[in-house]
């Protein structure tokens, strides 16, 4: 049996837990969250960190695991640095934990390949490189070699996972550390970190991201540099900020959720002009 080809992705951004916020998104995509069936030519992208923060990350990962069961080449998951406190040493201390099954079904992920590091999208604006806090232009630069597109980045990336776990989970000033524009794809901070990796070097794909947000949403004011909020457009009610460098874009699709969802936020819906990388 062949399915049709996947013709548009969803990138869905960091879940937290909350199940009730993921499955009213995956309805408006066409998806039935209680059948567990994605409608044809949907692939979905979620960014990581599906865990924690909200009250059901049990759900959650169960949820994520039906897709990933019974329709594996229309959902790609990446890992989150959340997902990393099940699959090494914890790194920060985090109030909840998930159940202990949970936490087995995220090491099968990730033992099974099920769960990735990045992926790239080819799009008819281009190829876009999806990771869950970014690729910075130093790790991009000292870890990956300069790779000139997209697919060829979301392979080396893939490919450091068990030879070069230290730069896949290298961390950054979200864990105290001094703002690195070499911090991991699991860990840097967009303000801080992420976009300005980028200021002296031309972007060479565009990216989506979660993780961080350039705008503080409980405010509305901007983090970091003035040159960042010249560059970035906002959309507050998907919750997507798309910043404009030389040669791509960088769209950061975190909704931001807390202990409450985000009562208003969105996947990021692109048309795919062919088949996923990872
Ligand atoms: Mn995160």
């Amino acid at each position: 049996m062949t399915s049709p080809p996947l013709s548009r992705v969803a990138v869905i951004g960091d879940v937290g837990g909350h199940t009730g916020a993921l499955r009213r998104e995956l309805r408006r995509l066409g998806a039935d969250p209680v059948e567990g069936t994605l409608p044809p030519g949907l692939l979905v992208v979620q960014v990581g960190d599906l865990v924690h923060r909200g009250p059901d990350s049990d759900g959650v990962v169960a949820l994520v695991d039906r897709y990933l069961r019974t329709q594996p080449d229309q959902w790609v998951q990446l890992v989150g640095n959340h997902e990393a406190q099940y699959l090494r040493e914890p790194v920060f201390d985090w109030p909840d934990e998930v159940a202990d099954a949970t936490a087995e079904t995220i090491r099968r992920w990730w033992g099974d390949g099920l769960m990735r590091v990045g992926v790239a999208l080819p799009t008819p604006d281009g190829d876009f490189l999806v990771t869950h806090a970014g690729l910075t232009a130093g790790m991009w630069r000292a870890v990956l070699d300069t790779p000139i597109d997209a697919r060829r980045a979301a392979r080396r990336l893939n490919g450091l996972v068990g030879r070069r776990d230290a730069a896949v989970f290298r961390a950054g000033a979200m864990l105290g550390r001094r703002a690195s524009g070499s911090a991991g794809p699991l860990w840097a901070e967009a303000a801080s970190e992420l976009v300005p990796s980028w200021f002296q070097t031309r972007i060479p794909f565009h990216q989506v991201h979660g993780h961080s947000t350039l705008v503080d949403w409980a405010t509305g004011r901007f983090r970091g540099s003035a040159q960042i909020e010249d560059l970035t457009t906002v959309d507050p009610v998907a919750r997507h900020e798309t910043t404009r460098l030389d040669g791509g874009v960088i769209i950061g699709i975190d909704p931001d959720h807390g202990v409450e969802p985000t009562a208003r936020w969105r996947s990021l819906e692109i048309p795919l002009a062919g088949p996923a990388t990872t």
